[in-house]
């Protein structure tokens, strides 16, 4: 079954939106597998964000990251990758469609509340990153018939 890593970013987590954010997946059907609340190091933020580094937004973004706690989240569900990023909308909130989180509750596409894996390999790489296998828990949902 397909896995995403997600991140209720700093601005996310000090506006009290992680609860609502996750309510939106949980409500979508998706399984939980793994949560915490981090306060990312630069060496983290750093490898996070490598593929941004030549780009002239990397030292506002990892400042950004590393400003206060995040918290990161690891789902699980059929295609959990494209339509996570379908729920977060685009990167700008301008450009996000309506009823997105960015474009419900942020306004700067560098301030835009939440992460999200890009595709299945990334999710790989950032759940290994930010998870050790004995933080994930996998269970049986009597729901999953259901969804
Ligand atoms: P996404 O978070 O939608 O995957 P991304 O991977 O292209 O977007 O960029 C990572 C983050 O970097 C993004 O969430 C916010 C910031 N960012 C991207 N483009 C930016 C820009 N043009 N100006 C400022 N910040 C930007
Ligand atoms: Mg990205």
């Amino acid at each position: 079954m397909e896995k995403t890593f997600l991140m209720v970013k700093p601005d996310g987590v000090q506006r009290g939106l992680i609860g609502t954010i996750m309510a939106r997946f949980e409500k979508k059907g998706f399984q939980l597998i793994g949560a915490k609340l981090m306060q990312l190091t630069m060496e983290q933020a750093e490898h996070h964000y490598a593929e941004h580094v030549s780009r002239p937004f990397y030292g506002e973004l990892v400042e950004f990251i590393t400003s206060g706690p995040v918290f990161g989240m690891v789902w699980m569900g059929d295609e959990v990758v494209a339509h996570s990023r379908a729920m977060m909308g685009k990167t700008n909130p301008l450009e996000a469609a309506p009823g997105t989180i960015r474009s419900d509750y942020a306004m700067h596409k560098g301030i835009n509340i939440i992460h999200g894996s890009d595709s299945p390999e990334a999710a790989e790489r950032e759940i290994h990153h930010f998870f050790k296998p004995e933080e994930l828990v996998t269970y049986k949902r009597c729901l999953d018939d259901w969804i």
